[in-house]
């Protein structure tokens, strides 16, 4: 028996938490691993995406005991190589709280990870509500955005939720916020909404608790499942045209297939509907982009300001994009002292999140999920880092071009269908 089929002699909490790029997920998931950790729990974070070298990793270090990542692909498609992860972080740190950040273009996280988890490795883990994390003011902007199909994966991200996270609570406008919770509501009128602040702190703790509160044990021991899982999935996705998939249940109509009824009120066990082709055809229309840099301060013994480099970079970055997802900054000096910085296409100039001074040499970690062809994002890149180098005074140099690529067609490995609801 390896050690990632053992049962653990208490199940770790398992929480994965979804939304769309640069809603504040990692922030969230920094401030729960620093109030878990408060309260005496050991807790791992583990980071996703489509590629590697990733700045989420790097705030993850710095914001709990143990961080972990799963590159190359969404959890959905790297099942197992986020089950190794998450074996690590139990036995290498003794971990009781493991909180894993999906890919901000990944949906139908329940009929991939959260049910599979549950299902088949519920007596190792207490696999939490699913969070989707949700910034209101992306939730005002994105239908106006003239992309229909990433409108319809961040919909989609809604609708699988069990709940859903309203993040950015001081940054918006009161009026917005009420504006947004009341179209919530009207779409999505069985998921709960907690409105609160990854920055602040304000609202945490009741999202703390909604991760942490016990949930309902897994079924029996899925035998049956683990001896012919093929034969209880639904069907995936074949990928290219003629790709397009039906729900993991008969179709109903709207987000879920099948009836409502008792039991039925989180995410977890309704089908959601979703046409795979047109999720792929939205996460393709995304450039991809994380790049390695040494940014030096040639003329100054005192070294470039750091935060003006990272924030030109991003504002020259995202200017020609069509939508900008996330665009991100982490800058490490030889000494520890780090610098972020994130656009987020708020419309709001760059937001440094640490500063880090002026540095001597700093190496530097550029991630930029925008829509726009790939060719012309490895374009602006080099031309964004120009423009930094001249208005910081630095110099900037690379181990590799930079290499953006569009996210392949989204192939889970598990998909599997709610249960019929309680009677
Ligand atoms: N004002 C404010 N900004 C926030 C809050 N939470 C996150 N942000 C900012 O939003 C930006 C994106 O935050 P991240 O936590 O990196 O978002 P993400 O969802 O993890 O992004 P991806 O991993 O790229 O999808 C950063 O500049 C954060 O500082 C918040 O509660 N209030
Ligand atoms: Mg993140």
């Amino acid at each position: 028996m390896t050690g990632r089929d053992a049962p653990a002699s208490a199940p770790v909490t398992f929480a994965v938490v979804g939304g769309f790029l640069g809603a504040g997920k990692t922030t969230t998931l920094a401030a729960l691993a620093r109030e878990l950790t408060a309260r005496g729990r050991r807790v791992a974070l583990v980071a996703n995406d489509q590629g590697d070298e990733l700045v989420d990793t790097r705030l993850a270090e710095a914001a709990a005991g143990w961080a972990g990542e799963v590159t190359g692909g969404c959890f959905c498609c790297r099942f197992e190589d986020l089950l190794d992860v998450v074996t690590r972080a139990v036995e290498e740190y003794g971990a009781d709280t493991v909180l894993a950040e999906a890919v901000g273009s990944c949906t139908d996280l329940q009929a991939t990870v959260v049910r599979p988890l549950h299902r088949r490795y519920g007596a190792r883990f207490r696999v939490a509500p699913l969070l989707t994390v949700v910034d209101p003011a992306r939730f005002a902007a994105i239908g106006r955005a003239g992309e229909a199909d990433l409108a319809y994966l961040f919909d989609r991200q809604l609708a699988d939720a069990d709940v859903i996270a309203l993040n950015k609570a001081d940054a918006v406008d009161p009026a917005l916020s009420a504006a947004v919770r009341t179209a919530l509501a009207a779409l999505h009128p069985r998921t709960p909404v907690l409105t609160y602040s990854a920055r602040t702190g304000t609202g945490l703790p009741a999202l703390t608790e909604t991760l942490t509160a016990p949930t309902p044990a897994p079924p029996a021991p899925d035998a049956a499942a683990a001896a012919a899982p093929a034969a209880r999935e639904a069907p995936t996705p074949a990928g290219g045209p003629g790709g397009r998939i039906a729900p993991a249940a008969p179709a109903g109509s709207g987000d879920h297939a099948g009836p409502a009824g008792p039991g039925t009120t989180t995410g977890r066990n309704r089908d959601l509907v979703i046409d795979y082709d047109r999720y792929a055809a939205a996460e393709a229309r995304l450039a991809w982009l994380n790049h390695t840099a040494e940014v030096r301060a040639p003329r100054s013994a005192a070294g470039f300001p750091s935060a003006r480099w990272a924030a030109t970079l991003l504002a020259e970055l995202t200017a020609g994009a069509a939508l900008v997802g996330h665009a991100k900054v982490h800058l490490t000096a030889p000494d520890g002292r780090t610098t972020k910085a994130s656009a987020v296409g708020d419309g709001r100039a760059p937001a440094v999140d640490a500063d880090g001074g002026a540095m001597r040499s700093a190496r530097a970690l550029v991630n930029a999920r925008l829509v726009c062809p790939a060719a012309e994002l490895d374009a602006a890149l080099a031309a964004a880092v120009r423009a930094a180098d001249a208005a910081a005074g630095a110099a900037t140099s690379a181990p590799a071009q930079p290499a953006a690529f569009h996210p392949a067609y989204p192939r889970p490995v598990h998909r599997l269908p709610a249960e019929p609801p309680p009677r």
